[in-house]
Formats: structure tokens, C-alpha cells, sequence
């Protein structure tokens, strides 16, 4: 018997051996399905190597048959077992990185949406636009100047207390504060702008004050204001009760009540009725004599109105929403009901 039957060279010129080797080797190179399922029939298919070498086996002598047939016959059970091994790891893996599976079914791709104080500000300008309305946007960042000085709330006035304000601390600009309202774009419209003038501005305001469910920190506003002359108070109702009709629906009932603000003279708060409670949803008034001359305009010849809504607040009654807060946690729960 020879010595080296385990590296005896067949007909076909290939040992059992040297067949193992590159089967083994090829083996550790394949990266996918498809070239595993190339290495089964190179090697083990019926035009295989194995299967070539097995056949070539009627040309050896009987000994010799014996000998390398029973090691190919072994080989062969040990490249089946090491296929199915890697069949099964390759059909667990995850598809490599950076490659596609083409098998996987499709899946729809997850799409973002409007954040619904977004949509509730953009339903609020709309109403506005449609009545003469232009949308226009202000600085979150503000001078003290425009937050309170031109609006009729000097130093000392005590009405700065309800605006607990966040200053930018700075040496150098101890004048600069995130804008509690967006009422400062009344004067910086006015101050670059002849009449007439109607302007929608909606905004971030940021209050230095505790949250609850219906207070929060930074929540955003809409401001509206319309100077020209003649404007009246029969003309600030009749536009906030086709807002509201627009909003809330055309049997909605709306209230108006005495409110003060320094910037406006007579002052009034607006509330709709709501599940039998009436709900003050804005701020409003005809803007003060004096905002007018502060921003260069003859306050004999200009009247105008102004007013101020929190659209967190509307969208939680539209939706039914019991708190603020939820606004800005960014909770998708919430979030992707909108
Ligand atoms: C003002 O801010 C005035 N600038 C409104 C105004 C404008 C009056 C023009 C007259 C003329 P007030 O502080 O009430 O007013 O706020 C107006 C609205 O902002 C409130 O009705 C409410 O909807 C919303 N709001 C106020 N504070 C908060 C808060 N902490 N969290 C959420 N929304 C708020």
C-alpha cells in the first residue's frame, strides 16, 4: 500500500488532498449565497471535482481504488458538512454592509411631517392672508428698545413684571433679551413702514417662567397689526370674529373683555366659548397713541389696531390636547398624531 495514498494523484491529475485544499481555501472566499452555491457544484455538483475524481477512480489498480476512494468519500462528507455550516451562517448573516438585499419585501419609507404648532401657525396666517393680511417675520433675539421702549413700557413701568424676561448676559449688550412677544414687530414695521400697514407675524417668545399645562418657557405667538386712516374698533372685531368664524368654525361664540396693555388703548382679551367655559385665546386693542408717535407716525391722522394669539393654546383646544408641554418634548407618540 502506498505511503502517500492521501496525496495520490488520480486520473484526472488531481489528488484527494490537493482537491481539499482548494476546496477549503475557495470555501473561506466566498462573501454571498450566490458564490456559495457556485463553490457546491464546482466541487461537490455531478460535474464537480470531487465527483470527477470519483470517477476517474475504475482507472487505479484495486488497492489503489480502495484507498483514495474511501478518502474522497470522506472528503466528500466533510465539504457537505462544511457547505451546509456555511449555508446556514450565510442565511442568518446580515447582508454586508453597503450591500443591497434584493430579496427583502419593499417598505414604505418613514416620511416627516409638520409639526402641528407649524401647521396651527400656518392655518392662522392663511386666515389672515386671505382677509389682506401680509405674513412677515421679526428677530427672536431683541432690543430691550423694541420689546418694551417704543411699546409704551418705560423702565420703571410696572408692566414689564408680567414679561419675566430671559436677558442676553453680556457686559456689553446688557439691552439684548429673547422677545417675550412679538409686539416689538409693531414698532419695527411702523419704523420702516408708511401706512397702510397689515402684517401677520408669527414667532418664537421665550418667558422666563415655571411650565405647566398651559404655560410653557418658549411657545410662539401671533401678532397682527393694521394702521391706516380711519381704522376703528368696529374694524378689530369684525376681523377677529371672521378669524375665529375661520378657525373655530362659523357657530362659534367669541367674547371680548376689558384687558390693559400698555401699547393699546382700549385693551381687550378675546375668548370663544368652549364646552360651556369661555377660553381667552388672544390679547388685543387699537394701538396706542403713543407706540404711533414713537414709531414717526401722526397719531391725528393714523388709528390702527393690533393683537396677539398663542397658537400652542388654539391647537390644544382644536385637538383636544390637556397639555402645553407636550408641544416640545418631541415625543413621537404625539408628534406623528398631527
Ligand atoms: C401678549 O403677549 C401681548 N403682546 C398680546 C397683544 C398683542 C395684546 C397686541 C394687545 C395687542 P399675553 O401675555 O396675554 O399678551 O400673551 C398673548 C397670548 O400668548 C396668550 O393669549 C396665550 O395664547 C399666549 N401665551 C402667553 N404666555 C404663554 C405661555 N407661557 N405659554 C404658552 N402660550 C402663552
Amino acid at each position: 500500500m502506498p505511503k502517500d495514498h492521501g496525496v495520490q494523484a488520480t486520473q484526472a491529475g488531481e489528488s484527494v488532498e490537493e482537491l481539499k485544499i482548494a476546496a477549503i481555501t475557495a470555501l473561506d472566499s466566498t462573501e454571498s449565497g450566490e458564490q456559495l452555491e457556485a463553490w457546491r457544484v464546482g466541487f461537490l455538483g455531478r460535474k464537480g471535482r470531487l465527483t470527477g475524481l470519483l470517477r476517474g477512480l475504475g482507472s487505479l489498480d484495486i488497492e489503489h481504488r480502495k484507498v483514495v476512494g474511501a478518502a474522497a468519500n470522506s472528503l466528500r462528507g466533510e465539504l457537505e458538512a462544511l457547505y451546509e455550516e456555511r449555508s446556514k451562517q450565510s442565511k442568518s448573516s446580515q447582508a454586508p454592509v453597503g450591500s443591497i438585499d434584493i430579496t427583502l419585501p419593499g417598505r414604505r419609507p418613514a416620511l416627516g411631517g409638520l409639526h402641528p404648532s407649524t401647521q396651527m401657525i400656518r392655518e392662522i396666517t392663511q386666515a389672515f392672508n386671505e382677509m389682506g393680511f401680509q405674513t412677515i417675520e421679526g428677530p427672536e433675539v431683541e432690543l430691550e428698545k423694541y420689546n418694551f421702549d417704543m411699546l409704551n413700557i418705560p423702565a420703571n413701568h410696572p408692566a414689564r413684571d408680567q414679561w419675566d424676561t430671559i436677558w442676553v448676559d453680556s457686559d456689553t449688550h446688557n439691552d439684548v433679551l429673547l422677545r417675550t412677544h412679538t409686539s416689538p414687530m409693531q414698532a419695527r414695521t411702523m419704523e420702516a413702514n408708511d401706512p397702510p400697514i397689515r402684517v401677520v407675524v408669527p414667532g418664537k417668545c421665550y418667558r422666563y417662567e415655571s411650565t405647566d399645562a398651559t404655560h410653557e418657557w418658549h411657545f410662539n405667538q401671533v401678532e397682527g397689526l393694521a394702521v391706516d386712516e380711519g381704522i376703528t374698533f368696529a374694524d378689530l372685531k369684525g376681523t377677529l370674529y371672521e378669524f375665529a368664524r375661520r378657525i373655530f368654525g362659523s357657530q362659534r361664540k367669541v367674547r371680548f373683555r376689558c384687558d390693559f396693555f400698555p401699547f393699546v388703548e382700549p385693551g381687550v382679551d378675546m375668548s370663544i366659548e368652549w364646552n360651556g367655559n369661555w377660553i381667552e385665546i388672544l390679547g388685543a386693542g387699537m394701538v396706542h397713541p403713543k407706540v404711533l408717535e414713537n414709531a414717526g407716525y401722526d397719531s391725528t391722522k393714523y388709528t390702527g389696531f393690533a393683537f396677539g394669539m398663542g397658537p400652542e393654546r388654539i391647537s390644544m383646544l382644536r385637538n383636544e390636547i390637556t397639555d402645553i408641554r407636550h408641544f416640545f418634548s418631541n415625543d413621537l407618540r404625539f408628534l406623528t398624531q398631527f
